[in-house]
C-alpha cells in the first residue's frame, strides 16, 4: 500500500521550524538566567567571564537560607495535608456513587483553572474576617487548599482503573478496613500518591502570588526573597537561586511525570532524591543557622533605607534578630497596613502617608521619654505639618525626585521634566512606578502644583503620561538606578540617594532637579498600633539616631539625612554632594506630597488608566 504512516512521517521543515521557535520562545530566557547565574560581571549587559561565586554567595547568604527553610517547611506540610485529603477525597469518588458526583467532583477541580490572583485575595479576606493572624499557618492552610485539586486529578486519574474486588477479596478473608488499606489499596495506588505528593511539593515551594497575600512577617518563602532581593537590583546571586530552584522543581516534576507514566518508583526515586538534595544542599554546606534569638524586631522599610551592618549593629547591642521586609511605594505600605494583621514593629512612611495612617488609627503614639536622641534631628525637620509634635513619626531619611541621565548620550544639560516627553530618547526614558511622582512630574512639567485636587489638569496629565508611554522603556521604583547604569536606559526619574549611590560608579551620570521643581520627601519611622514589641521598637528609632549611625546610614544609602549631629561626621564628598544635600535655591523649588484624601481615589483611577493603556 502506498499510504503514508501518519506516525513515523516526519514534519514538514515548516513545522518543524515552528516547533523549534517554540521552544526557544519557551526556553530562551530560562536559559539567558541560567547563564547569568554564571556571569562573573554584576551587570547584565556585559559578560565578565565564567565564575561559581553566586552560588557560593547565595548559599552563605542567611536570609536565603532561612526563607528556604521556611519553603522546605511549608512545603513538606503542604505536601502531606494535601496528599493526604486528595487521595481520600479520590477514593472515596471512586468507591461511591452518589447524587450529584460529577458537579462535585468538578468542584474539588476548578482551582486549578481558577485565577490565582482571587484565590489569594479571597484567603486573605477569610483571615482577616475570623481574626487568623498572618504567618506561616496561614501559608499553609492557603498552599493546601490550591494544591489539593491538582492532587486529586493526579490521583483519580490514576486510580480510575483501580479494582475495587481485590479490596473485597481482602476483606472476605478477614481484613480489617485498616489492613485492607494499608496492605491492598495504597500498595495499588502508592505510585499516583507519590506521584501527586511531589507535584504538590514543587507547586507550594515556588508559589508567589498566593504567598505574598498571606505570609505574615517571619514567614517569608524562598520566592518572596527572591522577589524582595530583585527590589534592591538584579545581582547574580538572585540568578543562582532561581536556577538552583528552577532545577530542583523541574527534577521533582520529572520524578512525578515517571511515577504517573508508571515507571518504577525506584528510577523515579532519583531525580527526586537529587531535586531534594539541591534544596537541602545549602543547609549541608552551612551547617545549622545561627543559634536562634529569641527576641525578635520586624521592620518594614524602603528598599535600599538600611545597609545589613547597621541592622547587625542593632542586634548585636541588644541581642535580637532583626527581620527586615522592603517596599517601594507608600501605596504598598498602606495597604499592607490596613489589611491588618501585619505584624510590623517599625515601618517608614513618607510624610503624607504618615497623615494617612494616623488618620486611620493605625500608628502607635511614640514615648518621646525612650526617644533621647530625637533632639539630633534638626528643627527644620520636626514638628511638620504632615506630623504635630513628632507624636507618630520621627525623620529618618529626605531627600528629592529628579532626573539622572547619562551626559554621554543625552544632548546637553537637562532641566525640564519635558526632557521625559523628549521623542529623541524614546525606549531610553524610565519613569518612577508611582502614582504621585508619575503625576508629580506631569504635573509639574506645565507649572502646576503636584498637589492639585483640580480634575481637569489632573486629566490633562494623564493624557500626557498616557503620551508619553510609548517613550518610557520601563516604570521602575526599585532598582531605577541599575537600569540608568547598564545603559537600558538614558534619562531616569527617580530618587535622590540611589542616583548619588550611582553617580559614584560611574561618573558620566548627572542629576538634576527640573526647574519646574520637583517632590521633596521626608521619610519617617514610626510604629504600628499592633507592633509586638514596641519597646524594642523605640530601641531601634533612638538607635538610628545617634549621631554615628545616623551618619553611617547616610554614608552608605546616601539619601539625604535629617540629624544634624551626623552632618559634621560625613566625609566631605557627601557633606558637599548637590544631590544629597541640595543647594538653599533648588530646595525652594520643591513641594512635599500631600495627603489628599478622597481625591487619591483619582489619582488612583487615572494612573491605572495610564499603566493599562486606555
Ligand atoms: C528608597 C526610595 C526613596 C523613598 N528606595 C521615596 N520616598
Amino acid at each position: 500500500m502506498g499510504g503514508r504512516d501518519e506516525r513515523s512521517a516526519r514534519p514538514g521543515p515548516l513545522l518543524g521550524g515552528v516547533a523549534i521557535l517554540a521552544y526557544v520562545f519557551l526556553y530562551a530566557p530560562i536559559l539567558v538566567l541560567i547563564a547569568l547565574s554564571f556571569n562573573r560581571s554584576r551587570l547584565s549587559a556585559s559578560w565578565g567571564g565564567f565564575t561559581l561565586d553566586w552560588y557560593a554567595r547565595a548559599a552563605t547568604n542567611p536570609a536565603v537560607l532561612s526563607s528556604l527553610r521556611n519553603s522546605l517547611t511549608v512545603a513538606s506540610a503542604t505536601t502531606v495535608i494535601a496528599t493526604a485529603a486528595a487521595t481520600a477525597a479520590a477514593l472515596a469518588f471512586q468507591r461511591h456513587s452518589f447524587r450529584r458526583r460529577g458537579l462535585l467532583e468538578g468542584l474539588i477541580t476548578i482551582p486549578t483553572v481558577a485565577p490565582e490572583i482571587v484565590l489569594a485575595a479571597s484567603m486573605l479576606l477569610l483571615f482577616a474576617a475570623i481574626g487568623l493572624r498572618l504567618g506561616f499557618l496561614t501559608i499553609v492552610l492557603s498552599h493546601v487548599a490550591f494544591t489539593i485539586s491538582y492532587a486529586f486529578v493526579v490521583v483519580r486519574a490514576r486510580i480510575a482503573g483501580f479494582d475495587a474486588s481485590l479490596e473485597e477479596a481482602a476483606m472476605d478473608l478477614g481484613a480489617s478496613p485498616t489492613q485492607t488499606f494499608f496492605k491492598v489499596t495504597l500498595p495499588a495506588i502508592f505510585p499516583a500518591v507519590m506521584a501527586a505528593a511531589l507535584l504538590v511539593f514543587a507547586l507550594s515551594i515556588d508559589d508567589y502570588v498566593v504567598t505574598s497575600f498571606v505570609a505574615g512577617v517571619g514567614a517569608t518563602t524562598l520566592p518572596l526573597q527572591i522577589y524582595s532581593m530583585v527590589k534592591s537590583g538584579i545581582s547574580p546571586e538572585i540568578n543562582a537561586v532561581s536556577t538552583m530552584l528552577l532545577f530542583a522543581t523541574a527534577l521533582l516534576l520529572l520524578a512525578a511525570f515517571m511515577l504517573e507514566q508508571g515507571r518504577s518508583a525506584r528510577l523515579s526515586a532519583l531525580p527526586a532524591l537529587v531535586g531534594l538534595a539541591v534544596l537541602g544542599a545549602p543547609f549541608a554546606m552551612t551547617g545549622p543557622g545561627a543559634p536562634g534569638r529569641s527576641r525578635v524586631l520586624n521592620v518594614f522599610i524602603w528598599s535600599n533605607y538600611i545597609a545589613p551592618e547597621t541592622v547587625a549593629k542593632f542586634e548585636a547591642r541588644h541581642g535580637v534578630k532583626v527581620r527586615v521586609d522592603l517596599y517601594d511605594s507608600n501605596e504598598a505600605l498602606l495597604a499592607k497596613l490596613q489589611a491588618g494583621n501585619a505584624g510590623y514593629d517599625v515601618i517608614c512612611p513618607s510624610d503624607y502617608s504618615v497623615q494617612v495612617l494616623v488618620a486611620q488609627k493605625l500608628l502607635r503614639p511614640l514615648d518621646h521619654a525612650a526617644l533621647p536622641h530625637l533632639r539630633n534631628i534638626d528643627a527644620s525637620f520636626r514638628d511638620r505639618g504632615y506630623d504635630p509634635g513628632n507624636r507618630h513619626s520621627v525623620p529618618y531619611f529626605w531627600g528629592t525626585t529628579g532626573i539622572a541621565y547619562d551626559r554621554r548620550r543625552v544632548a546637553g544639560p537637562i532641566d525640564s521634566w519635558s526632557a521625559l516627553w523628549d521623542p529623541r530618547y524614546s525606549g531610553r526614558i524610565l519613569m518612577l512606578d508611582d502614582a504621585r511622582e508619575a503625576f508629580g512630574a506631569a504635573l509639574k512639567r506645565r507649572g502646576h502644583s503636584l498637589n492639585t485636587t483640580d480634575a481637569r489638569l489632573l486629566a490633562e496629565a494623564r493624557d500626557d503620561l498616557v503620551a508619553q508611554k510609548p517613550l518610557v522603556r520601563a516604570y521602575n521604583s526599585s532598582n531605577f538606578e541599575d537600569v540608568l547604569l547598564s545603559g537600558d536606559v538614558w534619562l531616569a526619574q527617580g530618587w535622590s540617594g540611589q542616583f548619588a549611590r550611582a553617580m559614584d560608579q560611574d561618573p558620566n551620570l548627572a542629576y538634576v532637579i527640573p526647574k519646574e521643581g520637583s517632590t521633596l520627601f521626608i521619610d519617617n519611622l514610626a510604629i504600628p498600633i499592633d507592633a509586638r514589641s514596641p519597646e524594642l521598637a523605640h530601641a531601634f528609632i533612638d538607635f538610628t539616631m545617634e549621631p554615628n549611625v545616623a551618619a553611617e546610614i547616610c554614608r552608605t544609602m546616601r539619601y539625604s539625612s535629617p540629624n544634624r549631629a551626623a552632618w559634621s561626621l560625613l566625609p566631605e564628598e557627601i557633606r558637599r554632594h548637590a544631590a544629597v544635600f541640595p543647594p538653599p535655591d533648588v530646595l525652594e523649588r520643591l513641594e512635599l506630597i500631600q495627603d489628599l484624601g478622597e481625591v487619591t481615589v483619582i489619582y488612583d483611577r487615572l494612573w491605572t488608566e495610564v499603566k493599562s493603556g486606555r
